[in-house]
């Protein structure tokens, strides 16, 4: 089973900003803005109504730079995770149910309360190389398997 989500994490210079989430998958985790597509709605309309959604920021500007292949092993959904940058936004990030925001310096990104994939492939993200890949997981949210190359989108 294949589920297309979306991932996007706001870059000013040397700022990101990242959020906790409160509750549900990834709880506890500190992760971009994001989640599944409705029916019948485009990725990059997704990516901007969950960011808005999630931390009431209206996106200006945003572009496609990795998508990644999340699995668990024994398990036979694929969750295929569209990740974007947002490089121009309106509004002020403010805390949802579902996300407390907080910016953080390129250097200080909190990679060991962040999904473990995070830390491989953000260096990318923040250097606009674009990247594509897949994860493989155990049970306690270990990497198990993984490819990560640099690759042109469009
Ligand atoms: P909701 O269930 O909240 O969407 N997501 C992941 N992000 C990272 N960095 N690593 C992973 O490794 C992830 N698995 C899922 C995609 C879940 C949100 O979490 C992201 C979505 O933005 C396993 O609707």
């Amino acid at each position: 089973m294949h589920k297309l989500l979306t991932l996007c994490i706001i870059h000013q210079r040397y700022h990101v900003l990242l959020g906790m989430k409160k509750r549900g998958f990834g709880a506890g985790k500190w992760n971009g803005f994001g989640g599944k597509l409705n029916q019948g709605e485009s990725i990059e309309n997704a990516a901007k109504r969950e960011l808005w959604e999630e931390v009431g920021v209206t996106v200006d500007k945003l572009k496609k730079i990795g998508i990644l292949d999340f699995s668990w092993q024994g398990k036979t959904e694929i969750l295929e995770t569209h990740i974007f940058k947002v490089t121009q936004f309106r509004g002020s990030p403010v805390e949802s149910e579902e996300m407390r925001p907080e910016w953080f310096h390129v250097n200080d990104i909190p990679f060991s309360v962040m999904w473990p994939d995070d830390i491989l492939w953000m260096p990318m993200f923040i250097f606009d190389q674009k990247f594509k890949g897949k994860f493989i997981f155990d049970n306690d949210n270990n990497i198990i398997d993984h490819e990560l190359m640099t690759y042109e989108i469009q």
